[in-house]
């Protein structure tokens, strides 16, 4: 069932924010009267919107694939979304007034969605399906990509001249063992199964980990009612400002039933265990030459500008970086790809390449705080700039709101949301919140945009 056609094909696995940015930046160029390549999308799931697509299942879907969702309920934007915004497509034109700068996630997942329903971008995109093996032909110069369609339960496969691997990298639990922790009498998860804070009331509740999730799944617990909440930290501790019933201890060594020790020679007993432990980069469908080998950081080796597979450029991968920047960066970089995929954009030379790799390799060692991180990640996207015509933004004056951001948490965690930022795009104030975070329990699309006017208008009545 192999396909022959004279035009360039592009296939892109995932339909999350960097496969969309993908079909978006091909459709910008379409737009702009120029021929572009065949382009199809295969998505596992159902819907697009990748991580911003929630997901009520844990473990494996209806057909029995793998759930890739590790989002929550009352999950909201860890990071103001002026850091985030389509520099095409402002938050402005999507929702017609200002809004808060910390949105929950139905409302950023209906930003994502805007700018692609005003295309006809979802006819590029074949749902419930699964890339399940990719080859390279050497002789054709192709790959050849098994696809199951997840539906009617059949296996096919396509060629394609270039392949965007766009299937994210914060699905798959990294889980540790702990000794004693097969005899925990309590529930025992990985932050991807958590699916939000309801069920941890009164509750004491274990977390390990010291990055995002541990912060924001120990801040939802406390939210939402839990007694206690102990972060246990590897390397360092987050060490803000915590509130009294949440505090953060040395690693944990091992479990005895349901108490938990120490490397400080502490113990306590717990409810519940979250681990929030990180992800593996997985692609279950890349053979061993073409798998990108990575842990979580700003710039994985082997991608020449952080998306050109260095042994083979026609292989792309989009959004494997860890991550301050995201939609924002996830576009810089499609419409690079995008450009080579249409031959505007020259490739050099596999040596220069990979000195070029290593320049952001060396300069990343060199990074000291989060405040080198945000720079780093911050000078890799004006280089992605330099390169196409992506609308450019003030990276600059993106890296000073991160920066507060930072200095925020810090100062209260319980009410970092609540601040406002201003628009690089559009010069727009955002609003502040009807309510103060701590105090909003829903996170409806429908509470956080028009609860406030209904509310006006009842009192006019
Ligand atoms: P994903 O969103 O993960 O999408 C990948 C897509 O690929 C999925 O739709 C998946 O189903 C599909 N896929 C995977 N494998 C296959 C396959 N074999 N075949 C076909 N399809 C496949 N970012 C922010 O900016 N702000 C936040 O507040 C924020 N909160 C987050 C909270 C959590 C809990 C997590 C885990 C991440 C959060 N992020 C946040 C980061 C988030 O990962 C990015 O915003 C964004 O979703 C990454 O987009 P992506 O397209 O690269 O990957
Ligand atoms: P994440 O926090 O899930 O964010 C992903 C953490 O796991 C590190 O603290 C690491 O410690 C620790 N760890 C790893 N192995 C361990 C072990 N064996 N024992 C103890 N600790 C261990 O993952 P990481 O990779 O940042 O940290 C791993 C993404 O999800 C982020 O992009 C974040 O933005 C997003 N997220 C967003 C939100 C919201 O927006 C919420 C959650 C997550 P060490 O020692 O390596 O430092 C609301």
């Amino acid at each position: 069932n192999k396909r022959k056609t004279t035009k360039k094909r592009v296939g892109i696995i995932g339909a999350g924010p960097s496969g969309l940015a993908q079909l978006r930046a091909f459709e910008a160029a379409k737009h702009a009267g120029l021929e572009v390549p065949e382009v199809v999308c295969f998505e596992k799931q159902s819907n697009w919107g990748g991580m911003w697509n929630y997901s009520w299942r844990t473990g494996v879907g209806k057909y029995g694939e793998p759930i890739h969702g590790s989002m929550y309920k009352y999950l909201w934007s860890n990071g103001p979304k002026e850091c985030l915004e389509f520099s095409d497509y402002s938050f402005d034109e999507h929702f017609k007034k200002p809004i808060s700068s910390y949105p929950p996630r139905p409302v950023l997942f209906d930003y994502i969605q805007g700018r692609i329903k005003k295309n006809k971008i979802r006819d590029y995109i074949r749902f419930d399906t699964t890339a399940r093996w990719v080859n390279y032909n050497d002789e054709t110069e192709k790959f050849e990509v098994v696809f199951d369609d997840l539906k009617i339960d059949k296996t096919y496969t396509e060629e394609f001249d270039y392949l965007v691997v766009a299937s994210g990298h914060f699905s798959t639990p990294n889980m540790p063992y702990f000794k004693g922790i097969e005899q925990f009498p309590g529930q025992v998860m990985h932050a991807h199964d958590f699916r939000g804070a309801d069920p941890y009331k009164d509750q004491d509740i274990l977390i390990i980990g010291s990055s995002y999730s541990a912060e924001d799944i120990g801040v939802q617990c406390h939210k939402h009612g839990a007694k206690s909440v102990t972060l246990s930290y590897r390397s360092n501790p987050i060490g803000v400002n915590w509130p009294e019933s949440i505090k953060e201890v040395p690693l944990l060594t091992h479990f005895e039933d349901d108490i938990a020790h120490f490397k400080d020679g502490t113990s306590e007993r717990y409810d519940a265990v979250i681990m929030c432990t990180g992800y593996q980069h997985k692609f279950p469908f890349l053979p061993d030459e073409f798998r990108l080998k990575t842990k979580n950081n700003l710039y994985p080796d082997h991608l020449y500008k952080g998306v050109f597979y260095n042994n083979l450029p026609k292989l792309i991968f989009l959004g494997m970086q860890d991550q301050y920047y995201t939609f924002n960066m996830f576009d810089a970089q499609a419409w690079v790809a995008r450009d080579y995929m249409m031959d505007k954009l020259e490739m050099p030379s596999k040596r220069e390449r990979r000195v070029d790799i290593d320049r952001w390799l060396e300069a990343n060692e060199k990074l000291e705080n989060s405040f080198d991180h945000v720079d780093f990640q911050g000078a890799y996207i004006k280089d992605l700039l330099s390169l196409s015509d992506y609308p450019d933004f003030n990276v600059d004056e993106v890296g000073v709101m991160f920066k507060e951001w930072l200095k925020d948490k810090d100062e209260n965690i319980l009410t970092y949301r609540d601040k406002t930022f201003k628009s690089v795009v559009t010069g727009t104030m955002a609003e502040t919140h009807h309510t103060e975070w701590m105090d909003e329990l829903d996170d409806s699309k429908e509470r956080y945009l028009y609860q406030e006017e209904s509310e006006e208008a009842l009192e006019e009545v």
